[in-house]
């Protein structure tokens, strides 16, 4: 493998996963990305220009798509619309990107025969409850809750049935919460980080007893490239780390590393339709490919994370003021 388009490749995951590629690989990269709200050159800044271009444009755009995916050895599918309360606001782009769009790449890589990897989330499995012994594996029943979790879901089934009808050489990962570095100030853990940092109260959804299993990026991208080389053809691949805490815990988390009172948060309006738990088993990745994590300390992951947005305001204050209003609107 030699070049490898990488799908929304200027938002949170993807652009951890370019950084990843060229810091331990050597591979050459090729973004695809329509730089929606969520996405940001300045993610992909200062890399390597011998062994990565951006090329700007959408994934529904089937000639540019065919044109990439022809000269590519392998397509990581990372482009979508992400967050679950934008999903419950505007539907529409949710559809067209994370199902037309999918779609879209799929036809080509069919078309030139390119290895296709495609990311998911474990929200295709739907919520536990907070006391079920159980996680999600690889054969839960899919039971999505939202727009964005129900269009994540239908991609996940396209690219299954491109496998089986046409013979794709495909391979799926279902990843958990991630946190690290570069992800928009709408998302839970940037969105308390840099309130703490502008003096505002973080603000908590409902009760606080949702739970979220968390993974930190750079520990989902050395999993996309395990499965991307040895994962076997067809078979979908749990990502996670074990990483459960509840929302109040987080937040108590973030205020406590920054110096705040504990309970210095306020609760706000929940989201409708609100998951209640998510949780990974991650045995078959571990197992059949030799997959750990680095971080497998959430206070030191979260730590380094803060100092990342402390030290980066430039990367995320253009974006601050604009989605702290569209929360005031809807009330949280
Ligand atoms: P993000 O919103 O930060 O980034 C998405 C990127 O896709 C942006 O750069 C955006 O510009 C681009 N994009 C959107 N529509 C496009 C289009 N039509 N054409 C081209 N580019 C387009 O999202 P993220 O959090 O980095 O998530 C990336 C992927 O990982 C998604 O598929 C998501 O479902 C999945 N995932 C995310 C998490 C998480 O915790 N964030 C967990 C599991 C899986
Ligand atoms: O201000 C907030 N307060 C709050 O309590 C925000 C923004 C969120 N929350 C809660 C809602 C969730 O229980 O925090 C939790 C995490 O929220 P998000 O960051 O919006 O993530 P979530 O809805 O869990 O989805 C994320 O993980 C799975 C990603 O956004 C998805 O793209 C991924 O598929």
């Amino acid at each position: 493998m030699e070049q490898i388009l990488v799908t929304g490749g200027a938002g949170f995951i993807g652009s951890n996963f370019v950084h990843y590629l060229l810091e331990n690989t050597d591979v050459s990269v090729t973004v695809l990305d329509s730089l929606t709200y969520a996405g940001n050159r300045m993610s992909l800044f200062g890399l390597d220009d011998k062994r990565f271009r951006l090329v700007v444009g959408d994934i529904c755009d089937a000639s540019l798509v065919d044109t990439l995916v022809a000269v590519a050895d392998a397509v990581v599918h990372y482009a979508a619309e992400s967050h679950n309360d934008n999903s419950l606001h505007d539907p529409r782009p949710f559809l067209e990107t994370n199902i037309i769009g999918t779609f879209t790449l799929l036809e080509a890589a069919r078309k030139h025969q390119v290895r296709f990897h495609h990311i998911s989330t474990d929200e295709v499995y739907g919520d536990l409850e907070l006391d079920d012994p159980e996680r999600f594996t690889e054969s839960t029943p899919y039971y999505p809750s939202s727009p964005y979790s129900s269009t994540k879901a239908g991609s996940d089934l396209l690219v299954r049935a491109w496998v089986r009808s046409f013979g794709l050489q495909a391979t799926l990962s279902n990843c958990s919460n991630n946190y690290g570095p570069y992800q928009h100030v709408e998302k839970f853990i940037p969105r308390q980080i840099t309130n703490v940092i502008d003096g505002v109260r973080p603000k908590l959804y409902g009760s606080g007893k949702n739970v979220r299993d968390w993974i930190h990026a750079n520990d989902h991208s050395s999993a996309v490239w395990a499965i991307l080389n040895r994962g076997r053809i067809g078979e979908t691949y749990l990502v996670g780390a074990d990483g459960e805490k509840n929302n109040k815990e987080v937040i108590q988390a973030i205020l406590n590393i920054m110096g705040q009172p504990t309970d210095s948060f306020d609760h706000v309006a929940d989201r409708p339709g609100h998951d209640l738990r998510y949780a990974i088993d991650s045995t078959k990745l571990r197992t059949e490919l030799g997959w750990s994590p680095a971080y497998g300390d959430f206070a030191s992951g979260l730590e380094s994370t803060i100092t990342w947005y402390k030290d980066n305001e430039f990367w995320w204050r253009p974006q601050k003021a604009t989605t702290e209003s569209k929360y005031l609107q809807q009330g949280q």
